[in-house]
């Protein structure tokens, strides 16, 4: 008989834009049904909403009769997986739980805690899955590891093992509605401290386009007007770029979808920029501070006249672009934070200021005691710093929300100087927005802020 493997993750909050199938389930999905254990195994992938009773998700999850349990812990759903494993073990004793995802790069002291909170029910993988679950697999299930086992995780050399992760599990798209995730490549040649992108590798290994393509043509064909980049950065090289920008105009998705990508500003050139205004571009530039102390501190560069540089060609070309500022980095103080703002509201383009999330297995959060990071453990997010208290968080936070809103008005008017039509003006609106929040027409703030740039 096949045993059945049910992968799962819990979905993330979409703050009012469109929802985004899980792109890890599907991924190991499709690396195993392509693996030599095809054959001997049935795998189902379910996404189950957030915000729902864990006794329902497990009524789901046995609904399915699964051998084996796989559940993608991130972030935003951490607290819920962990309430998820507890009823399992109630409702599901005798099947085996594994744990995965970038949640779990904790510390030994961590990951013991979380053990303990699920009662050792669980088996823990951390780093990249594809390898370390068909082991596992493979392994007879009277020799597998048992319950509170940790099993490091291996890179994939090869990407090409993944295949076409959105053909092996199609989600229910809504059109418009649905945001999807497509990750080309892995690894980051940068090391931000802040950030985990290099737990998967210092150089990027590459998904083959003809795989890539098959996730345009299905997005094509299923009405998909959003596609996310999950990787570090879209333009690795300059190569890269253009083959992609090429696939994407051959598989008809240049106009048909909005493609949200971070790039790396340091290194595109005047050349990519015009291509990808041509493929309805929109780009995440992430900038994170200007101040000197704080870039150190992160391992982050700034170079001022080559951002200025690449925002002028994004107005050249009409791609859409927003900078990223993060709030609480260590060793940047409130006025600070304060010129960082004032900085980029001056660059004519939209931006957004998330606060520190003290992530497991980045650097800071390694050394978070030694740095005077207080974060909530629940969310990760910063609760004060050395140089912030918790009250001048929650002021960096108002005054870079207040001035996102202004500055996003800004740009709505200069674009719409000289558009006489309401349909022209709208459009207009509507691209700006989408870049602004990735939320849509049924996010309330689109209405007000529509009237208010009127
Ligand atoms: C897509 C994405 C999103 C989407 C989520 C869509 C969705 N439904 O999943 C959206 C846009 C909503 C999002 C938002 C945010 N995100 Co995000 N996001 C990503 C992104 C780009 C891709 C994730 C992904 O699917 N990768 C592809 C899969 C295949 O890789 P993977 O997730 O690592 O999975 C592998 C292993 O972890 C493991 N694994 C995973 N699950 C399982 C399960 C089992 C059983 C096993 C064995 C193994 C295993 O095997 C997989 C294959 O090797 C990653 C960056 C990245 N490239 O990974 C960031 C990332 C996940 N996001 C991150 C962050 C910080 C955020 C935000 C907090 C950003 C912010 N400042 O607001 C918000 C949080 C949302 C919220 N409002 O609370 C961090 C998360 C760290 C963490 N601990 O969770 C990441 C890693 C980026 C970073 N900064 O380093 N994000
Ligand atoms: C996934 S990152 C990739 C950014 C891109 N590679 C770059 O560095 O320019 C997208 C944005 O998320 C934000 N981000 C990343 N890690 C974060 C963290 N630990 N806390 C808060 N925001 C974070 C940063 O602002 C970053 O620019
Ligand atoms: S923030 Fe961007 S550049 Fe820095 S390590 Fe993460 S993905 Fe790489």
């Amino acid at each position: 008989m096949r045993e059945h493997l049910v992968l799962c993750q819990i979905d993330a909050p979409s703050g009012g834009g469109p929802s985004s199938p899980s792109l890890a389930p599907r991924t190991l999905a499709s690396y195993l049904s392509r693996s030599q254990l095809a054959g001997s195994l049935q795998i189902s992938v379910v996404d189950l909403p957030l915000g729902r009773a864990p006794q329902q998700h497990a009524e789901q999850i046995a609904s399915l009769e699964p051998d084996v349990v796989g559940l993608s812990m991130y972030l935003w759903n951490a607290a819920a997986t962990r309430a998820l494993c507890a009823v399992l073990k109630e409702v599901l004793p005798q099947v085996s739980v594994i744990l995965g995802g970038p949640q779990l790069w904790y510390d030994p002291d961590d990951l013991a805690r979380l053990m303990r909170e699920v009662d050792h029910s669980v088996i823990v993988v951390r780093g990249e899955g594809e390898l370390a679950l068909e082991e596992y697999l493979q392994t007879p299930p009277s020799e597998r590891p048992g319950a509170g086992t940790v099993i490091e995780g291996r890179a994939l050399p090869d990407l090409a093992a993944i295949g076409a992760p959105i053909l092996s599990a199609y989600p229910d798209p809504r059109p418009g509605k649905t945001m999807l995730p497509i990750e080309t490549a892995r690894g980051c040649r940068y090391r931000c401290t802040f950030c985990v992108m290099n737990e998967y590798g210092h150089s990027s290994r590459m998904r083959p386009i003809e795989a890539v393509r098959a996730e345009y043509d299905w997005a094509r064909d299923h009405g998909i007007g959003f596609i996310l980049y999950a990787e570090a950065y879209f333009n690795i090289s300059s190569e890269i770029t253009h083959q992609r920008v090429e696939a994407i105009h051959q598989t008809g998705m240049a106009h048909r979808a909005l493609h949200l990508m971070c790039i790396d500003y340091f290194s595109i050139t005047e050349e990519e920029v015009r291509a990808l205004g041509e493929i309805n571009a929109w780009f995440d530039i992430g900038l994170q501070t200007i101040n000197p102390a704080a870039l150190t501190l992160s391992k982050r560069g700034f170079h001022r006249e080559r951002l200025e540089q690449v925002i002028a060609w994004t107005h050249k070309y009409g791609v859409g672009a927003v900078v990223d500022l993060i709030i609480g980095l260590p060793g940047e103080s409130l006025d600070d934070f304060a010129r960082s703002v004032d900085y980029v509201a001056g660059l004519g383009v939209l931006f957004v200021a998330h606060k520190l999330s003290v992530l497991p297995g980045s650097e800071l959060y390694t050394k978070r005691e030694e740095l005077g990071l207080h974060y909530d453990e629940k969310t990760s997010k910063i609760l004060h710093t050395k140089h912030m208290t918790a009250s001048d968080i929650h002021r960096a936070h108002r005054m870079a929300e207040e001035r996102m809103k202004r500055t996003f008005l800004d740009c709505c008017r200069a674009e719409m100087r000289g558009v006489t039509s309401d349909v022209d003006a709208e459009k207009i609106f509507e691209r700006l927005f989408r870049g602004f929040t990735l939320g849509g027409k049924d996010d309330p703030r689109y209405q007000r802020l529509w009237e208010a740039c009127r």
